[in-house]
């Protein structure tokens, strides 16, 4: 294993996930933009770092989970970025959800200063975070990936390698794009359902253990009739990575109708301040 192993974003993923690899490896270094967020793994015996360059000088690989592109390019880039800072020929992995040509963007980035890149974005929320059972997407060199994998091993349950860089966001975008159409599917079933005068409980019989639904469908659906608030995804999130997906087809020329229809109905959810809530939180919105 990696001697010294920085991670940066402590938020909902990033926190459990560090936790994790703390919990065998004592030395991790960690910095998050918002030093409250750090206080549990710093009680466990993580070492806080007050600048991102630090903790990329003394880091043998450097992890990042944060939310979005504009969060890496202020973290990573430019003469202030971590970039400058890590030893030429350590290793970058990026575990956010960005998309597949702003991930090929971090690659040459990371190249030009004598760093090598993993784009590593998980499929997975809290709950497998928590667990250890994330399930890793990967995109870059194979050879840099097997060199980590005994870290992304105390995260996840598994690691998929699926090509050059770029590949693992490009993956995650099909992940969410399925994930955030499926939920808004079946809540719109269930709107059907229940302005025909069926029950949510008839819903759970006929469609729960058949085969229409996916795995998640019945996990969260009780979530939400039992008015459990916890945020496993959120919202916002989903948004951005739908118009991520959706900015990556008009790319490529590629039309997605559903997708974009579903990006909108996440967005109006969002407008009414629920960005924050989990992304199931659409359930509600549609379900009148
Ligand atoms: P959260 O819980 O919203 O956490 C986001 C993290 O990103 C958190 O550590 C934030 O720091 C950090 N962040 C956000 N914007 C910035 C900027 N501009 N600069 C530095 N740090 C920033 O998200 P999740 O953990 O659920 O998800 C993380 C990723 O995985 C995301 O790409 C998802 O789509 C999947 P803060 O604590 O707010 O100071």
């Amino acid at each position: 294993m990696k001697n010294t192993i920085g991670f940066i974003g402590l938020g909902l993923m990033g926190s459990r996930m560090a936790s994790n690899i703390l919990e065998a490896h004592k030395a991790l270094l960690v910095f998050n933009r918002t030093k409250a967020k750090a206080k549990s793994l710093l009680e466990s015996g993580a070492e806080w770092v007050e600048t991102p360059g630090e903790l990329a000088e003394r880091s043998d690989v450097v992890f990042t989970m944060v939310s979005n592109n504009g969060a890496i390019e202020s973290l990573a880039f430019g003469e202030k970025g971590f970039l400058k800072h890590m030893r030429k020929g350590t290793l970058w992995v990026d575990c956010s959800t960005v998309n597949p040509s702003f991930s090929i963007l971090e690659a040459q980035e990371a190249g030009k200063n004598g760093i090598r890149f993993l784009d590593a974005p998980v499929s997975g929320s809290t709950m497998p975070a928590e667990k250890g059972e994330l399930v890793f997407l990967a995109g870059g060199e194979k050879k840099d990936l097997e060199e980590i994998q005994d870290i992304l091993s105390l995260m996840g349950k598994k690691t998929h390698f699926l090509g050059k860089h770029g590949m693992g966001t490009s993956m995650k975008m099909v992940v969410n794009s399925l994930l955030g159409q499926a939920m808004a599917a079946y809540s719109e079933a269930a709107a059907l359902a229940k302005n025909l005068g069926l029950s949510m409980e008839d819903l759970e019989n006929v469609l729960h253990e058949g085969p229409l639904v996916p795995a998640f469908i019945p996990y969260k659906h009780k979530k939400l009739l039992d008015h459990d608030h916890e945020t496993e995804f959120p919202l916002k999130h989903m948004h951005k990575d739908l118009f991520l997906a959706s900015y990556e087809a008009y790319t490529h020329n590629l039309a997605l109708p559903l997708l974009n229809a579903v990006k909108e109905l996440y967005g109006q959810t969002k407008e009414k301040g629920k960005g924050d809530k989990d992304f199931s939180e659409i359930f509600n919105s549609i379900v009148r």
